[in-house]
């Protein structure tokens, strides 16, 4: 392993990046490309692209008058940044960022007590973690499409999972998760697999890609073949872990069937190994399948176990404890080599896998699956109704609800539109059906994508979006780190147009786009959610109980309740502020200097900060947020007696 990487670091620095990730990704390619039983219809390579100049009446689809709304919300994770953000489309600006697992100095998340309490603090008071690795965002279904309540991202770095409501677009909720590392593909559940009067989300599956000791606090360090990872549920309300499954092999992306009966991941790691050269040893990997209700079923029966300090069931999912259908939890259907993504068709139909390491997309028939636990399909894998070369390094796949599938290629730097079902008729042998039906050079190194209602049944096959992992030469150059390119592709007609490129800060993964009647986000908050509103600016005052002193104070353009405020060097102060301007658009803030304190109150809002009056002194509180003419004259004095 380490002669490997050696060269190929030592080559790498005379290589541009995109030549150094080709050349990298294809040493993992000619290490052994899965035997891929179908030949090409159409070789693939880059001729015979798409025309990258998009037609006049198109590209002016991005371009919205002054004043003019997007018609599609898109919901963006913000990757390391560790926020969620908020797209309009097809414009692709930039609405909103909601942040979840890092704080943020606009909003005092991370500062305010509320926001700390959602977030997790440690004993002292501070923050458990400011760091998060945010790649997959999905939103919460009624009638297999959006219903508007929550949209959840993940925290691959420390295993959380947070819940975005989106009346507010605001983070409630924040769930670590139990015995996992690695957290990495999320979907919620689209229906209840037994009650079919739930018809919604009440579930959320959580992929961990991360093989550790169980537990791990200590043991097995050195024994890396008992390291495991878990499939995780999630419960949508109350946000607590519900149960965990046993695995072999990894987790890495999610899906889950519109019936509610099956849940997927991808694995490019049932080999277990460490490195990744082990990683890459099998011809195939696997799309492993959960059967929703005989797990519940197994954990209301009682068949399992727990691990560690941890309360949360855990049913066994491992292959060896699986084999009979009948009763199987479990079912490893095999793909090629290094799978990445996987996805649900709108017909509710299919699971495709994106081959990454082969060139192919595998077509996974969920009846067949389903059969298969009803003992009804004696071989698993004949599930797979197609496995056809794509491209080079495929990565996911979005859909236009006409039967069309479009796989990102990594490494072709593409996108390819493909006909699932002339497909499956190719891999039936049927050598004259013509699947790849058009090819778009995108810029450059797509990851993920998404087209307009994509993952719903309502699939409309109007936009796609691409997150390029390179931008290279797109933009203005800004030093050496460059933005990411988000590029909106008109899809509604037979050949994909490219409208728009977009720089994003790095670095979104995935994202969903709907229409926007689906939300109808409130503009002014309830004051009876906060259980410390002060209601009426008179109840504003200090209140002492010994050293911790309360200061109530609220807001309404252009002025604070309070005037000035005194408190003695050495209390623990509590400021609670509530913002009683209740028309649109009217926010304040509130910074105390050299006590590193700000934070922002919208309308009817309230919130609190805590903190130790270490510096005696005079502090000018100012309002951080332009609010009224008088906005410079909003101030308060707070006065710290020595
Ligand atoms: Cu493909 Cu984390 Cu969804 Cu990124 S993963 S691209
Ligand atoms: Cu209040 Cu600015
Ligand atoms: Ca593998």
């Amino acid at each position: 392993m380490s002669q490997k990487k050696d060269d190929m670091s030592t080559e790498a620095v005379g290589l541009g990046r995109r030549r150094f990730l080709n050349t990298a990704a294809l040493t993992g390619l000619t290490l052994g490309v899965a035997a891929c039983n179908d030949k090409p219809e159409t070789a693939p390579a880059a001729s015979g692209t798409s025309a990258a100049a998009p037609a006049a009446h198109a590209s002016s689809a991005t371009h919205l008058k002054p004043g003019e709304l997007d018609t599609y919300y898109g919901i963006w994770s913000g990757g390391h940044t560790g926020d969620m953000r908020i797209l309009g489309l097809p414009s692709g600006r930039e609405i909103h960022r909601i942040p979840c697992f890092v704080p943020d100095a606009l909003v005092g998340w991370g500062l305010t007590n509320e926001s700390k309490a959602v977030m997790g603090t440690k004993p002292d008071g501070s923050l458990r973690y400011t760091v998060a690795d945010t790649h997959h965002t999905h939103a919460s279904y009624k009638d297999g499409n959006y219903d508007g309540r929550y949209a959840w991202i993940n925290d691959k770095i420390n295993s959380r999972i947070a819940r975005v409501r989106l009346d507010y677009f605001v983070c409630d909720k924040i769930t670590e998760l139990p015995n996992v590392q690695g957290f990495h593909g999320i979907f919620p559940d689209k229906a209840d697999p037994v009650d079919p009067a739930i018809n919604y989300t009440t579930r959320v599956f959580c992929g961990a890609e991360f093989a550790i000791p169980l537990p791990n606090n200590g043991g097995d360090i050195n024994n890396p073949e008992k390291y495991r990872s878990m499939f995780t549920c999630v419960d949508a309300e109350s946000m607590e872990v519900r149960w965990q499954v046993l695995i072999d092999g990894n987790c890495d992306l999610t899906a889950t069937s519109y019936d509610g009966k099956l849940a997927a991941t991808n694995q490019y790691n049932i080999e277990n190994g460490v490195h990744y050269e082990d990683m890459m040893s099998s011809e195939r990997d696997a799309c492993l399948f959960f059967n929703i209700a005989r797990i519940e079923e197994a954990v209301k029966a009682g068949k399992f176990t727990t691990v560690g300090t941890s309360k949360v069931p855990v049913v066994d999912g491992t292959r060896e404890n699986n084999k009979d259908p009948k009763t199987a939890l479990t079912a490893y259907v095999s793909v090629p080599k290094n799978p990445h993504g996987v996805n649900a068709s709108p017909d509710a139909k299919y699971f495709i896998c994106a081959g990454k390491l082969s060139p192919t997309a595998t077509v996974i028939e969920l009846s067949k699956v389903l059969d298969w636990f009803d003992g009804k399909l004696a071989e698993l894998d004949k599930a797979i109704v197609a496995e056809v070369e794509i491209g080079l390094g495929p990565l996911h796949t979005a859909f236009d609800g006409r039967g069309n599938a479009y796989t990102t290629l990594f490494l072709d730097s593409q996108v390819v539109k493909w006909n699932v079902d002339a497909a499956i008729k190719f891999h039936a042998g049927d050598k004259t059906a013509k699947y790849v039906v058009d090819r778009l050079d995108v810029h450059y190194q797509p990851g993920h994508i998404n087209a307009s209602q994509s993952e719903t049944r309502m699939a409309d096959g109007k936009y796609l979006a691409v997150g390029c992992k390179f931008s290279k030469d797109r933009f203005l150059p800004v030093g050496p780190l460059h933005p990411e390119n988000e590029q909106i592709i008109d899809i509604s007609g037979d050949k994909m147009v490219l409208l728009a490129d977009h720089p994003v800060r790095g670095e979104p993964h995935d994202f969903i786009i709907f229409k926007r009647d689906l939300l109808k986000p409130k503009q002014v908050y309830d004051i009876n959610d906060f259980p410390l509103a002060i209601k009426d600016s008179k109840e504003s005052g200090v209140t002492r109980n010994g050293k911790k002193v309360t200061v109530k104070i609220t807001s309404q353009a252009p002025a604070f309740s309070l005037r000035e405020f005194t408190v003695k060097k050495g209390d623990e102060v509590t400021l609670i502020l509530t913002n009683l301007d209740k028309i649109e658009d009217l926010t304040h803030g509130f910074a105390i200097p050299k006590y590193n304190v700000n934070f922002i109150v919208n309308p009817l809002e309230t919130k609190s900060v805590t903190f130790i009056a270490d510096q005696p002194g005079v502090f000018w509180c100012y309002c951080t947020h332009f609010c009224h003419a008088l906005h410079l004259e909003m101030r308060t004095r707070m006065i710290v007696e020595a």
